[in-house]
Formats: structure tokens, C-alpha cells, sequence
């Protein structure tokens, strides 16, 4: 699209003609009308929301192998993208409870300490530029579901300088919420914030209380990781890349008549 109406920019000057005498004052004209444009077009890619993605690899348990969570925390570029489980299962339909999107979810069941997780690493270093300068937000999400009377789910972000556990910094982001009591209906657990100066990496959690589990399972699906602002896609750079290539041709082409 952008391409497209910058495309007609340089064309409607083209159009225009260029005398002899008023070629130095056609380029300035077109050099200023085409900086403009790709001016505007910048503008525009800031302003208007991009297509934000979800970063979480395999969300919604559908694709992946589960791993055990001392990897993942151990390793964090080598299982990025890996969910890693203290005590969880993937599965279909199972204890009443169906998965909310796909065929498969999330089944966690007690660790036998506090709480029950499942982690997973992103490298976050493609938006150092916002999260340095304190624009970076990130937001974490999951549906839950358990046949049980008060179970009790959440999801946590927590930051990290490089890619290891010992760089955590600032504060995790947490929510929790106390599900209702019936197999039919998934709730959401999500939580936002500004992510921290200097991070890196991000791991998200979804979790359950164990003792809210009571020996039963939680269930887990369509987990989501977002960061705003989104970098400048390539694609986009591409283009304007390719509209000032194409419009100092142009300009050439004219002047040479
Ligand atoms: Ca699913
Ligand atoms: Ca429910």
C-alpha cells in the first residue's frame, strides 16, 4: 500500500512535464514532494497500528513436545520456544474439559510444592531499541479451565538482561484468577506492563495453585505473548527502500529527456 501511493506520487509529477528552463525547479519540486511522501509514509507506519504477533511458540499446545522446565531455565536460547513443564501433560478432551481452540491443551497437575508451571523463553533483543528507551510493553495471556470447584490459574512474565536465569531484572508481572466451577467455560488470566530497561529476554508462565488443584488437573490452551511497539518491519523498509530507488530513476530518466 505504501508502495502503491508514493508509486503515484512520483507519477503525477512525471505527468506534469519538465520544461528546459524549469528543470531546477521541477527537481526541487520532486525531491521535496517525494521526501514528503516518504516522510508521511513513516509517519503513517508509526502511527497506525501494526499486526502484532503473538510471540509464544506452539500457544495453543498443539504442535510441540512438552520439555522439563530445568532446560528450559538452563538453556534458554537452546529451548526458546519449548514449553517447559515441573508436572504437565498435553492432551485432548479430558476430565469434562475440552480444548478451547485446536484438538489439544494443556494438562498441568500438582508438583507437590506451591504452585505448578510451565515456562517458556523468548529473546527479546529485536525491540532493545523501545525497551531502552522505557516504550516497551509486553502483555501475557492464557485461557484456563479445571473441573473443579475454586481452582486457581495465572500466567507471569519475568525480565532478563541476557540469556540466562541469573540476569533476571526489575519486577515479574503476575495475575491470577479463581475459575468457576464449571468444565464448559474458559476464563482469561492476563496481565500488561512496561518491560524493564536493559531486557533481553522474556519467560512467560502459565501456572495453577496446587493446592487449589486438589489432586485433580488444571487445563491450559491459547496462551499469547505480545510487545508493542513492533520494530520496523523489513518489509516496509523494503519498500520505502525500493519507492526512492525507483523515484530517483524516474527523476533521472526526465531530466536526461
Ligand atoms: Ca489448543
Ligand atoms: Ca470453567
Amino acid at each position: 500500500m505504501e508502495f502503491m501511493r508514493l508509486g503515484n506520487v512520483a507519477g503525477a509529477i512525471q505527468k506534469q512535464g519538465f520544461h528546459h528552463r524549469r528543470k531546477k525547479a521541477n527537481m526541487t519540486t520532486l525531491k521535496a514532494t517525494i521526501a514528503a511522501a516518504l516522510t508521511f509514509s513513516l509517519a503513517v507506519s508509526v502511527l497506525v497500528p501494526q499486526a502484532r504477533a503473538n510471540l509464544l511458540v506452539d500457544p495453543g499446545f498443539e504442535l510441540n513436545p512438552l520439555t522439563s522446565y530445568l532446560n528450559v531455565l538452563n538453556n534458554f536460547p537452546g529451548y526458546q520456544g519449548v514449553w517447559g513443564v515441573e508436572a504437565a501433560t498435553i492432551t485432548g478432551v479430558d476430565g469434562g474439559v475440552t480444548p478451547a481452540a485446536g484438538s489439544k491443551m494443556l494438562r498441568m497437575v500438582s508438583d507437590g510444592l506451591i504452585t505448578t508451571q510451565a515456562f517458556q523463553t523468548t529473546d527479546v533483543s529485536s525491540w532493545a531499541g523501545a525497551i531502552d528507551s522505557g516504550l516497551g510493553i509486553v502483555s501475557l495471556g492464557a485461557l484456563f479451565n479445571a473441573n473443579l470447584p475454586a481452582a486457581t490459574g495465572g500466567v507471569i512474565v519475568m525480565f532478563f538482561s541476557a540469556a540466562n536465569y541469573g540476569s533476571q531484572i526489575g519486577s515479574p508481572l503476575a495475575a491470577n484468577i479463581t475459575l468457576d466451577s464449571l468444565p464448559g467455560t474458559w476464563e482469561s488470566a492476563s496481565v500488561s506492563g512496561a518491560i524493564p530497561v536493559g531486557t533481553r529476554w522474556l519467560v512467560s508462565q502459565v501456572l495453577y495453585s496446587n493446592a487449589s488443584l486438589a489432586g485433580q488437573a488444571g487445563y491450559v490452551d491459547e496462551a499469547d505473548l505480545r510487545v508493542v511497539p513492533e520494530p520496523a518491519s523489513g518489509l516496509f523498509l523494503a519498500c520505502t527502500a525500493a519507492v526512492a530507488v525507483l523515484s530517483r530513476r524516474k527523476f533521472r530518466a526526465e531530466w536526461a529527456r
